[in-house]
C-alpha cells in the first residue's frame, strides 16, 4: 500500500477503535508524553492596591458567619480561566487574600487541603487557632494550618488585618482528595495559652521529652518574621545564591523537611541592586513582595513589582529577579516543590545563553476585562 493509502486505512481504523472507546497510541504518544512540561499557566501580576481596595469594599458588603465562612478575594489567573476552570493561581496552587475586621470571627472548620497564611498588614490582636493552639498574627509571619486541622480566625485588635492564604486546592482537586467539615461551634476550644509552639520550637531545638515525636504535621505553627529576618541577616555574611539571592526554606523543626508536607514556602532577600541569574524548574510558585521594588523577568517578559504585589512563576519557566530599589527586597513564595520532590518529578535548569540573563521582549501590564 502506498503511504497515502496506508494513512487513510489507519485513520479509518482509528475511527473504528473510537467507536468502541479505544484509542491508537501511535497517534497520541507525543501529546501524552511531551518532551518537556506543557501547561496553560501563564505568568501574571496583581497590584496590592487593587486587591486591598476591593477587600475593604467587600468588608462593607459582606459579614462573616456560616453563610460566608471567609472574606477572601482570590487570584484568578486569566490563563486558567480560559481553559474553563475556576482559575486558581497555578494548576496546583491557590492563593487568596483575606480580610478580618476587629471583633469578627471566621468560624472553625477543617479540610484535607494544606493551608498557609502569610501576614501582610495589621497592627496586632488578630489570631488563628490551629487544633486549639491560638497564635497571634504579625506582619511577615508565616502560619501553618496543616491538612485536617481545625482552624478559626478572630480579631481582638482595632485595625483591619490582611493576609495571604495559600492552599493546594488544584493539586487536591486533581488527586480527588477533597474533604471539608465545619465545626459545630464558631470557635474550637483552646488547649492552653497562646503561642505555645513558638515558645517550644522557634529556636530550632526540641525538648528532650519530645525526642520520639517527629514527622508531620510540624509542631511549630507560626514562623515569626523577626526570626526569619535574623536568619537572612546571618546568611547575608556569605555568598548569595545565584538564582535566589539570600534565601531560606521554612522547615519542620523535627525533620528538617518542608514546614508543610505538601506546600513549599521560601523567603528570599535580594540586596539593593542585586540581579539573579535565570533558571527554570518543574515546580510552580506564587510570589508575594513583602518589601521592596524591582522586577522579575519571566520567559522574556518583565513583571515590575513593589511592596504587596503578587505574581506567578509557572512551571518550567525561566525567571530572574532584579531589585532596582536602594533597600533590601524581601520576597515570600509559596510553591509545590515538596510534592514534585516526593514524586521524583523536580528538575532544574540554569539558563546558559546571554550570560544567564534573559532578553526582555515585553513588559507586563494588567489585563482588565
Ligand atoms: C480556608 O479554609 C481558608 O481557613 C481560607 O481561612 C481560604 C480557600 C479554599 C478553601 C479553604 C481559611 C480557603 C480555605
Amino acid at each position: 500500500m502506498n503511504p497515502e493509502g496506508k494513512r487513510k486505512a489507519l485513520d479509518a481504523f482509528a475511527v473504528r477503535l473510537g467507536e468502541d472507546h479505544l484509542g491508537p497510541l501511535w497517534d497520541n504518544l507525543g501529546a501524552m508524553i511531551t518532551r518537556q512540561p506543557e501547561h496553560q499557566v501563564k505568568p501574571y501580576l496583581w497590584k496590592w492596591k487593587t486587591i486591598r481596595d476591593y477587600l475593604l469594599e467587600s468588608g462593607e458588603l459582606l459579614g462573616l458567619g456560616r453563610e460566608s465562612e471567609r472574606r477572601v478575594i482570590y487570584l484568578q489567573n486569566p490563563s486558567l480561566l480560559k481553559s474553563g476552570k475556576i482559575g486558581y493561581a497555578t494548576d496546583t496552587l491557590y492563593t487568596g487574600i483575606q480580610l478580618l475586621l476587629p471583633g469578627e470571627v471566621a468560624p472553625s472548620h477543617r479540610h484535607s487541603q494544606a493551608a498557609i497564611r502569610f501576614i501582610i498588614e495589621g497592627s496586632g490582636g488578630a489570631y488563628t487557632t490551629v487544633n486549639g493552639e491560638k497564635t497571634y498574627m504579625e506582619r511577615g509571619d508565616l502560619i501553618l494550618t496543616p491538612p485536617w486541622t481545625w482552624h478559626d480566625h478572630g480579631h481582638e485588635g482595632s485595625e483591619p488585618v490582611f493576609w495571604m492564604d495559600g492552599l493546594d486546592v488544584g493539586l487536591v482537586k486533581t488527586l480527588t482528595g477533597s474533604f471539608f467539615e465545619p465545626y459545630h461551634d464558631d470557635k474550637y476550644p483552646l488547649s492552653g495559652p497562646p503561642d505555645q509552639s513558638t515558645a517550644r520550637y522557634a529556636s530550632g531545638v526540641r525538648a528532650i521529652s519530645e525526642r520520639r515525636k517527629h514527622g508531620y504535621p510540624s509542631p511549630l505553627i507560626n514562623y515569626k518574621w523577626h526570626h526569619i529576618r535574623q536568619a537572612l541577616e546571618g546568611l547575608s555574611r556569605f555568598e548569595p545564591d545565584p538564582f535566589d539571592g539570600f534565601a531560606v526554606d521554612y522547615i519542620n523543626p523535627t525533620s528538617g523537611g518542608s514546614a508543610d508536607a505538601r506546600l513549599g514556602t521560601t523567603m528570599q532577600k535580594l540586596a539593593a541592586g542585586y540581579r539573579t541569574q535565570a533558571h527554570r524548574h518543574v515546580h510552580s510558585a506564587v510570589y508575594h513582595v513583602l518589601e521592596g521594588t524591582g522586577y522579575t523577568v519571566i520567559n522574556g517578559r518583565k513583571f515590575e513589582w513593589e511592596t504587596g504585589d503578587f505574581f506567578i512563576i509557572p512551571p518550567w519557566s525561566f525567571h530572574e529577579h532584579h531589585n532596582t530599589g536602594n533597600q533590601d527586597a524581601y520576597l515570600f513564595a509559596l510553591n509545590d516543590r515538596p510534592v514534585m520532590e516526593l514524586l521524583g518529578l523536580e528538575q532544574e535548569e540554569a539558563m546558559t545563553e546571554n550570560g544567564g540573563q534573559q532578553l526582555v521582549e515585553s513588559v507586563f501590564t494588567p489585563e482588565t476585562v
